[in-house]
């Protein structure tokens, strides 16, 4: 395909239009638009991204939401998922009341409670754990800003310990590595100048796949100005397809090749000499140690042909320092995936692009003050040097080990709360881990929407109200152009549901902690602190969107040298902390575990359609995507004697089956490895749509490589064979 067809791509995953709708639209209705019409901001909740746009109603029925022109994070489009952000609203499925578990054991029985039983039962609990065990006992799991009132209750009332599986199964190595190696990360969304790169070197990295909106579009305007784009993926991804250079590398190779890469810069002296001399630390001890790590080495580990590595070493050297080798984002793979990450920050260090235009920019975010309101105690002992002593690097709380230490009768952890993650289909392999941690836990509270798995563990589940339906905080991320963007409620909750705010508050009363949440509605909060940045939330209503004047360059200015918050002062190519803490200072690499006599590499990834499995129920992307197929080289279907449209399990080497999956034979994979789709194969009943389409990758995983640096988890070390099935048998 031609770069063309890629803006047609990205063009037409853009276009609300396009879609299926559940809202009718046949010719005896009127036309769209035609009755009253009235619209107000929202931020779009079907992934992270959080593009702001507007919601339209008809005569007050959900018409369609589109991007707002004036935000930085979707210029104006929406991608297929978020126009598929009214089906979320419209779903027949929603958790629609508190329930409450009755019985005990992995009984999944629940009977529905009114919020006063759900909040004196929840109340009742942490205070009998308080008493046993220590206020310090409830663990937060959350993804999203909900989270975040509840991080304040169970602050307040003396629990600080939390995680997002965002960082141990996502991001988590590459913000280790960055902070590493430059003193700071590479933020969300990601600070890369792809719009200005002459050269783009993905390693994995699907977007276009991942569809993180502006990403997509300004590498679509990147390739539009002609930039090389070189995609380093085992699989014929939808950005192997746009570039000029795939190298389809062996699996859990990266890091030879990063290294090759290095020595032919060096000994070839096309890297940045003044930059390097300028900013960097180490610089001697990299030439001495990526010596050894020639091509032809690189080649009998990755299967890339040297000259094939060479030619695109130089290409980045060509375009520096407008040369971006993209940091990636979901980086927990091989276990190694710390070191992999430094290599990748070394490599821009060496072409000069952190700081520099169409390399890394500098983020700001607008200067918005808190509420006041009182703040809760610090912790009286460090929950992170208690749980997760062996990874000292690590700011945050790791996701696997607070689960560790809740599973058994000794656990560190005595309750729960589970913010919009749904950690069966999230936690690698971790099912059974954590069905005894709910045996064990004295108390498991689930908010979510839906009723995904994880509910089905919880003793209390929580209704949220959908994004459309509630404020949540402003949107205050760095980026380059500061920006304020507003979610407000377009409807009213329906059934019974309410937003995270409210029950936080809620929760907080009942415990005597109602102070720390000193106001009525989250509303008044965000007029207060708009006030203090000279807006008001009337101004944000009509507006949805407001940008803010910059501080500070946003790029580096030539020559000048930089404080680097390091301890050095400079960007370590060599890590004085990694020494210090007993790893590898430079980056190592590790040959990966090889699939055993008849299996494949378990691969996965993303899909335009759908974000994880939090949208496969949703109406409008169901229709667009039904379910998964595991993605089947054409060798290696001969050799299981199986075509495309059969149905198989994927077993792993420990006897785990998958529900069964279609078989897609194309040779856009390796033969050693096969692909699925990550989101499938929920097994919830009460998701109509979604239960047992399609495979869940997350139940396959068995060889799950802890990363000694991050202690994420990495994920693409599992094996699977295919095990044929018949029709209608779900297995
Ligand atoms: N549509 C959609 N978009 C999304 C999401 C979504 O759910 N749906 N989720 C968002 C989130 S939270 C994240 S973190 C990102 C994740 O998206 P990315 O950060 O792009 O994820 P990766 O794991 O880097 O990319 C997956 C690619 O890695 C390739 N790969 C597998 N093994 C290897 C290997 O050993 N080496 C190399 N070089 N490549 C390999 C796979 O073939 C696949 O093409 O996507 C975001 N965007
Ligand atoms: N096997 C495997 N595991 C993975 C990945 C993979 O590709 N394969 N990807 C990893 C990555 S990159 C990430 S970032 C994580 C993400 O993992 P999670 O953060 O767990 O994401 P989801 O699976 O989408 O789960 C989100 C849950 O939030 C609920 N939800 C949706 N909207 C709302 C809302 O408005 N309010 C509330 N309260 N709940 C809501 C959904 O119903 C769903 O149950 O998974 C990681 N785990
Ligand atoms: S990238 Fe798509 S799904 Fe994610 S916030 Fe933006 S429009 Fe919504
Ligand atoms: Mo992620």
């Amino acid at each position: 395909m031609k770069r063309r067809e890629f803006l047609k791509i990205s063009a037409a995953l853009g276009a609300a239009g396009t879609m299926p709708t559940l809202l009718g639209g046949c010719a005896a209705k009127p036309l769209p638009g035609s009755g009253v019409v009235t619209t107000s901001p929202t931020i779009c909740n079907m992934c992270f991204w959080q593009c702001a746009g507007t919601l339209y109603q008809e005569d007050g029925r959900p018409w369609k939401v589109v991007g707002h022109p004036d935000d930085p994070h979707c210029d104006g489009r929406l991608c297929t998922r978020g126009t598929g952000g009214i089906g979320a609203y419209l779903d027949p499925d929603r958790l629609r009341q508190p329930l409450l578990r009755v019985g005990k054991g992995g009984d999944q029985q629940f009977r529905a409670v009114s919020w006063e039983e759900a909040f004196d039962h929840i109340a009742q609990r942490m205070q009998a754990i308080a008493e046993r065990h220590g206020k310090d006992r409830l663990a937060l799991f959350s993804h999203g800003d909900g989270g975040n009132h509840f991080h304040r209750m169970l602050q307040a009332f003396g629990s600080h310990a939390y995680a997002h599986p965002s960082f141990a199964q996502c991001r988590g190595p590459r913000a280790t590595a960055f902070a590493l190696t430059y003193g700071e990360s590479v933020g969300s969304p990601d600070r890369t100048d792809m719009g200005n790169s002459r050269c783009i070197v993905l390693i994995g990295s699907h977007i276009g796949e991942n569809l993180h909106n502006s990403q997509v579009q300004s590498l679509a305007r990147a390739l539009d100005n002609g930039a090389t784009l070189i995609t380093v993926d085992p699989r014929f991804s939808v950005a192997a397809s746009k570039s000029a250079h795939w190298l389809p590398i062996r699996p859990g190779t990266d890091i030879a090749l990063l290294l090759a890469w290095m020595n032919v810069l060096i000994n070839e002296r096309l890297y940045d000499q003044d930059y390097v001399a300028l900013h960097c630390n180490g610089f001697e001890q990299l030439v001495r140690h990526v010596q050894p790590f020639n091509p032809e080495w690189a080649y009998l580990e990755t299967g890339i042909e040297p000259a094939k590595i060479r030619e695109t070493a130089r290409a980045m050297a060509d375009a520096a320092p407008a040369a971006l080798v993209h940091p990636g984002r979901h980086v927990t793979w091989y276990g190694d995936d710390t070191q992999r990450c430094r290599a990748i920050a070394i490599l821009n260090a060496l072409l000069g692009s952190w700081g520099r235009p169409g390399g890394f920019y500098s983020q700001e975010k607008v200067d918005l003050p808190e509420y006041p309101a009182p703040k809760p105690d610090k912790p009286a002992t460090d929950w992170k040097a208690v749980l997760q002593p062996d990874f000292p690097l690590v700011g945050t709380g790791i996701s696997n080990r607070l689960v560790e230490r809740s599973v058994g009768a000794d656990a560190f952890f005595k309750g729960w709360f589970v913010y919009a993650t749904n950690l069966p289909m999230t936690l690698p392999g971790a099912r059974d881990q954590i069905a005894a941690a709910a045996q064990s836990l004295d108390l498991v509270v689930v908010v979510d929407t839906m009723p995904a798995e994880i509910t089905g563990f919880a003793d209390v589940v929580l209704p949220e109200c959908t994004y459309l339906e509630r404020f949540d905080e402003l949107r205050n991320k760095p980026e380059r152009t500061p920006t304020l963007a507003l979610r407000m409620p377009a409807f009213e909750p329906r059934y019974q549901s309410r937003p995270a705010w409210w029950m936080a508050k809620g929760i907080a009363d009942r415990l005597g902690l109602g102070h720390y949440f000193p106001w009525q509605d989250l509303s008044e909060v965000l007029d207060w602190q708009l006030r203090q940045v000279g807006s008001s939330l009337d101004e944000m209503q009509k507006k949805g969107v407001k940008r803010f004047p910059r501080k500070g360059p946003i790029y580096f200015e030539p020559g000048r040298p930089i404080r680097f918050k390091t301890p050095s002062g400079k960007i370590e190519l060599y890590s004085s902390l990694l020494a210090d803490n007993g790893q590898d200072p430079l980056p190592r690499y590790t040959p990966p575990d090889r699939p055993p006599e008849g299996f494949f590499h378990l691969n996965y990834g993303r899909a335009p359609a759908h974000t994880f499995g939090r949208t496969i129920n949703n109406p409008q992307l169901f229709e667009l995507m039904p379910e998964n197929a595991v993605w089947v080289h054409p060798s290696a279907a001969a050799w299981l004697d199986i075509a495309s449209g059969d149905y198989v399990a994927l077993e792993n080497p420990n006897g785990r089956r998958s529900n069964r999956v279609r078989v897609r034979v194309t040779e856009r994979i390796r033969p050693d490895s096969v692909f699925l789709v990550h989101g499938f194969g929920h097994t919830d009943g009460r998701q109509r749509l979604a239960r047992n389409v399609g495979a869940d990758d997350a139940d396959l995983m068995h060889n799950v490589k802890i990363d000694p640096i991050a202690g994420s988890t990495g994920m693409r070390a599992s094996f699977v064979t295919l095990k044929r099935v018949g029709k209608g048998e779900l297995t």
